[in-house]
C-alpha cells in the first residue's frame, strides 16, 4: 500500500482533540458545524455571477426566496449553522453592531465565535477571491447566555481561528494553536482534504503588499518604508515586488506560502487604519505567528491589544518576522533608509 493518506478536515479535527485527554468533543463538533457552514456559503458564491441567468425578479429567486446580498447570506448561514448546537455562548458577526444572542429554547456552551461572513465583498462582482474569517475564545463567564465581556478578549486567548478562501479552488487554513494547516474543497465530494500540512511563512520574502493609493495620508515614517522596499540593493533581494489583492484573505494566503509583508497603516484620514481588530487583526495575527511570523500595529503584537469595542479597528503590519521588524524600524522613526 502507498503511503498516500487522504486526510479530510473532521479527520484531521478529532485526531486532533483526541491528542488532548479529557477533551469531550464539543470543540470538534464545533468545528464540524463551521466547516459545513463554509460549503453552504461556497456554494452560494460560486454562483454569484448566475443570479441573473438563473432568473431573480426583483427580490425574489426562482424559488420565491427573497434574494440576499451575499455577504448578509453568509452572515445568516453561519448564524443557523451555531446557533442550536450547544457549543457556543454567543456570537458576534462583522455584519451585526451589537453580539448575536444564542435563541433561548437552544442550549449554551462554553465557546464563543466571532466571525467576519464575507470580507473583501467588493471583489464579488469582479470573481476575485473573497473569504470568511473566524474566531473562537473560551468563555470568560461563568454560565447561561454569553455577553460582550466573553467578545471582548484579547486576541492571545483564541483557543482556534482561520479563514476560508473562496478563489480559484475553496480552501480552509485554520489553526488550533498547534500549527497552520491547510484544506481543499473536493467538490466532487463536497468534502475539505488536507493540501497543505503544516504552513510555515519564509523568515523573509520579496513581496510587499498595501494599498498604495493611499500614500498621500501616510506617515513620513509609512513612506520611507515603501521608498527602502523600492530601492535596488542586491543583497536585500531589493526591490520588492508588489501585490495586493484587496480581498485580505487572498493577500495573507500568499504571504503565507510566499513571505513578504501585507499592511494596512494608518493614515490622517483613518488613524486606526480601516481593518477590524477582532474579525479581521486577530484572527490573521494567530494564524501568522502561529507559522513563525509576526504581526503588530508597527508599535505592538496584535495578539496583546485588549479590545474596548467589538468593531475598533487596527493599523495591522503582518507577515515575515524580518519584513515586519524591518516596517516597525521605519514607523517607529529608527531609521529613514
Ligand atoms: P470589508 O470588510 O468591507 O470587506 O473590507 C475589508 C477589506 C479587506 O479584505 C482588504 O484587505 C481591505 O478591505 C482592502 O481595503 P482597500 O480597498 O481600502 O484597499
Ligand atoms: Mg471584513
Amino acid at each position: 500500500m502507498s503511503e498516500y493518506k487522504i486526510i479530510t478536515i473532521e479527520r484531521h479535527i478529532i485526531e486532533g482533540e483526541r491528542a488532548h485527554p479529557g477533551a469531550s468533543g464539543s470543540f470538534s463538533g464545533l468545528l464540524r458545524d463551521l466547516a459545513l457552514a463554509f460549503k453552504v456559503i461556497w456554494r452560494e458564491v460560486s454562483k454569484a455571477g448566475l443570479v441573473d441567468i438563473l432568473g431573480s425578479m426583483g427580490h425574489e429567486n426562482i424559488h420565491g426566496d427573497e434574494v440576499k446580498k451575499l455577504d448578509v447570506f453568509a452572515h445568516e448561514a453561519i448564524y443557523k449553522s451555531m446557533d442550536h448546537g450547544g457549543h457556543l455562548c454567543v456570537m458576534a458577526s462583522e455584519e451585526n453592531e451589537d453580539v448575536l444572542n444564542i435563541p433561548e429554547h437552544y442550549p449554551t456552551g462554553k465557546y464563543v465565535l466571532i466571525y467576519d461572513p464575507l470580507d473583501g465583498s467588493s471583489n464579488i462582482d469582479a470573481n476575485v477571491t473573497i473569504g470568511t474569517i473566524f474566531s473562537l475564545y473560551r468563555r470568560v463567564t461563568p454560565s447561561g447566555p454569553g455577553s460582550l465581556d466573553d467578545c471582548l478578549q484579547p486576541g492571545y486567548k483564541q483557543v482556534a481561528a482561520g479563514y476560508v478562501m473562496y478563489g480559484s479552488s475553496t480552501m480552509i487554513v485554520y489553526s488550533t494553536g498547534n500549527g497552520v494547516h491547510g484544506f481543499t474543497l473536493d467538490p466532487s465530494i463536497g468534502e475539505f482534504l488536507l493540501s497543505h500540512e503544516n504552513i510555515r511563512i519564509p523568515k523573509r520574502g520579496k513581496i510587499y503588499s498595501v494599498n498604495e493609493g493611499n500614500y498621500h495620508r501616510w506617515t513620513e515614517g509609512m513612506k520611507n518604508y515603501i521608498h527602502y522596499l523600492q530601492e535596488e540593493d542586491n543583497a536585500s533581494n531589493r526591490p520588492y515586488s508588489a501585490r495586493y489583492v484587496g480581498s485580505l484573505v487572498g493577500d495573507i494566503q500568499r504571504t503565507l506560502l510566499y513571505g513578504g509583508i501585507f499592511m494596512y497603516p494608518a493614515d490622517s484620514k483613518n488613524p486606526n487604519g480601516k481593518l477590524r481588530l477582532m474579525y479581521e487583526g486577530n484572527p490573521m495575527a494567530f494564524l501568522m505567528e502561529q507559522a513563525g511570523g509576526r504581526a503588530t500595529d508597527g508599535f505592538k503584537r496584535i495578539l496583546d491589544i485588549q479590545p474596548r469595542k467589538l468593531h475598533e479597528r487596527t493599523p495591522l503590519f503582518i507577515g515575515s518576522e524580518e519584513d515586519v521588524v524591518i516596517a516597525e524600524q521605519f514607523l517607529q522613526g529608527k531609521r529613514d533608509h
